[in-house]
């Protein structure tokens, strides 16, 4: 398969560790993605669904425990605990190491080791990068074919003396001879490990078989160790969507945007304009690589080839687009099965069909108060199946940023939309987003404000005061002009319990606004917080006024913004001495704008 000998050595050192019975070099094929899905189906791992309603697709039950990212779990070893940051659990590298290698000992006996060598972006881009992911999960091989470039082509890119990051994933289950298999084998959550380490750039996981835990490409490579090649290569490394917008002339722009979960993330990166004549396409929906070009502009790759989305509430009406992207060659995690074999979750559009089994394997019950899918379950489809999907999610080269958003889910205080005044501004804007929580988690109470800078805080893979500095610096040694405009949207704002946008479609009205804005055209004014639309900037032409009310949706409450201001004071006194001088001052501008 390959003359790589540094993987060669690599491997073979791992599978003395692991004992695995066999091991597969997972070429990429067809052929072999079936035979894996055959055997998964043949030992109940795995159901083939109907293939008249979902051809080529595959359901799947997780362990129960075995259901999201571990957040508590998830660990960046670096040498000191200040280069991984308040932000982030911590454990010394040799610790963890010698730790794990204790329970990777012999872990894989009686499994299959695979080897899955895959690019993170497209084939041979300047922006890409090459992985290899060694597991014992089937599953994960599955999906890392649908939600990463994964093959043979990633060896030949490698070639003889190409580097690769190594990404370690184990479920931490061997099994004794003639042990027969549980369905959904991992260990419990105290005992699942992520690691990263940032020096090393490995990636070292156990115990969970789950999305983020275990499809190492995503969070873990793509994010938190690719957040620490972006500082020392000078790049950007973003949790963000990659959308392009044409307007009505047939003008094109992309746009990046980053918000905390359960902000219509998926929603917006495949959003169906209601601006007549408008189009949205999608390049991704959750990571973005951003480099500069020869030309002085940021330039993004999504360096995925998937879409690994939360389906409860996923239907005709919410997000159409993804919606026809999982009726064929998808996998299902954790939903409904129907006796017909197809898949049903609360939200999709239609009643429960009698008999569906939940997904803990029961006949569901509507009335156990309990929901049938689990609401972390989620649909594996490639991008190119999307309907709307961007031609540019190919091109090595990426797509030129025009503008970046910024948002959290937020009732009261910030506006529909909002420009920062400059990139320090914006990187201000973007190091204090977050959502009001609607139920008391963590030592939160309802209604208080979490902040998720840059929807960052768990896939930072360093200090995030340093990383904060860094993009300070993006902007620093950037042509200015050629920056892209950085906003804050807020679809979220209420008063008296009533939305003041209508959100969905509808959100390219906003769109389109900063469309106009990224071609300079004379539509905003100076506010205390930024640049906001001059009246009648955002067209609400044809909207039922019940379901809008601008001037309340754009309001600029100085009593809000006081008690904003003190957050913000407040959570940047978390961060200590590694925190960018340059933020410290643009929160003493945004003060002496409001005493103005
Ligand atoms: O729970 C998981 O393992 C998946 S988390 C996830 C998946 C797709 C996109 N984003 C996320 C996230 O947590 O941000
Ligand atoms: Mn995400």
């Amino acid at each position: 398969m390959t003359k790589n000998k540094r993987l060669i050595d690599w491997v073979n050192q791992w599978a003395n560790l692991f004992e695995p019975d066999n091991i597969h070099w997972c070429d990429g094929t067809e052929q072999e993605n079936q035979r894996i899905l055959d055997d998964m189906v043949a030992s109940g791992v795995a159901v083939k669904l109907n293939e008249e309603k979902k051809p080529n697709s595959y359901y799947f039950q997780t362990d129960p425990s075995d259901v999201a990212r571990v957040e508590n779990r998830t660990f960046i070893c670096s040498k000191t605990k200040e280069d991984a940051g308040h932000t982030n659990n911590w454990v010394a590298p040799d610790i963890m190491k010698e730790t794990m290698r204790k329970i990777y000992k012999g872990a894989m006996k009686g499994r299959t080791m695979y080897v899955i060598p895959f690019s993170m972006g497209p084939y041979g881009s300047d922006k890409s990068y090459i992985g290899v992911e060694i597991t014992d999960s089937p599953y994960v091989v599955v999906h890392m074919k649908i939600m990463t470039r994964m093959g043979k082509r990633a060896l030949d890119i490698l070639g003889e003396n190409g580097e690769f990051i190594p990404c370690i994933h184990s479920i931490g289950v061997p099994l004794k001879e003639g042990e027969k298999d549980v369905k959904w084998p991992c260990r419990p959550i105290e005992e699942k490990y992520i690691c990263q380490f940032p020096e090393t750039k490995e990636i070292w996981a156990y115990g969970s078989g789950y999305g983020g835990n275990a499809l190492l490409g995503k969070k873990c490579f793509a994010l938190r160790i690719a957040s620490v090649l972006g500082k020392e290569e000078g790049w950007l490394a973003e949790h963000m969507l990659i959308l392009g917008i044409t307007n009505l002339k047939g003008e094109k722009k992309y746009i990046a945007a980053a918000f905390p979960s359960a902000c219509g993330k998926t929603n917006l990166a495949m959003l169906i304009p209601t601006t007549p004549g408008w189009k949205v396409e999608t390049v991704g929906d959750d990571i973005a690589w951003m480099k500069f070009g020869e030309d002085g502009r940021l330039w993004a790759i999504n360096p995925e080839n998937g879409f690994f989305g939360v389906v409860p509430q996923t239907s005709m009406d919410t997000n159409p687009n993804a919606f026809v992207s999982i009726q064929k060659n998808t996998l299902y995690t954790n939903v409904g099965l129907t006796p017909d074999k197809d898949v049903w979750w609360e939200g999709i559009g239609w009643d429960c069909p009698e008999g569906t089994l939940d997904w803990k394997n029961k006949v569901y019950d509507k009335n156990s108060g309990e929901p049938c899918a689990q609401s972390n379950s989620r649909f594996t489809a490639p991008i190119a199946q999307c309907p709307v999907a961007d031609k540019a999610f190919e091109d090595p080269i990426g797509v030129p940023i025009s503008a970046i958003l910024f948002g959290g889910r937020r009732q009261s205080t910030i506006p529909l939309v909002y420009e920062a005044n400059n990139w320090n501004h914006g990187v201000m804007i973007g190091s204090v987003i977050g959502s009001e929580i609607t139920s008391a988690v963590i030592g939160l109470k309802e209604g208080e404000l979490r902040h998720d800078p840059f929807a960052m805080k768990p896939f930072c893979g360093y200090n995030m005061g340093d990383y904060f500095q860094h993009w300070v610096n993006i902007g620093k040694d950037a042509d200015q002009d050629k920056l892209p405009k950085i906003f804050c949207v807020n679809w979220f704002r209420k008063e008296e319990g009533k939305w003041l946008w209508p959100g969905y479609g509808e959100n390219s009205r906003v769109l389109a606004y900063i469309f106009d804005r990224c071609n300079s055209e004379d539509i905003a004014q100076d506010s205390p917080i930024g640049k906001i639309p001059k009246d009648g900037a955002i067209n609400i032409e044809g909207l039922d006024p019940k379901n809008v009310d601008i001037k309340a949706a754009m309001k600029i409450d100085k009593e809000e913004w006081g008690r904003e201001i003190q957050t913000i004071d407040s959570f940047y006194s978390e961060f200590g001495e590694r925190f960018p001088m340059e933020l410290k001052q643009e929160l003493n501008k945004l003060k002496d704008r409001f005493k103005q």
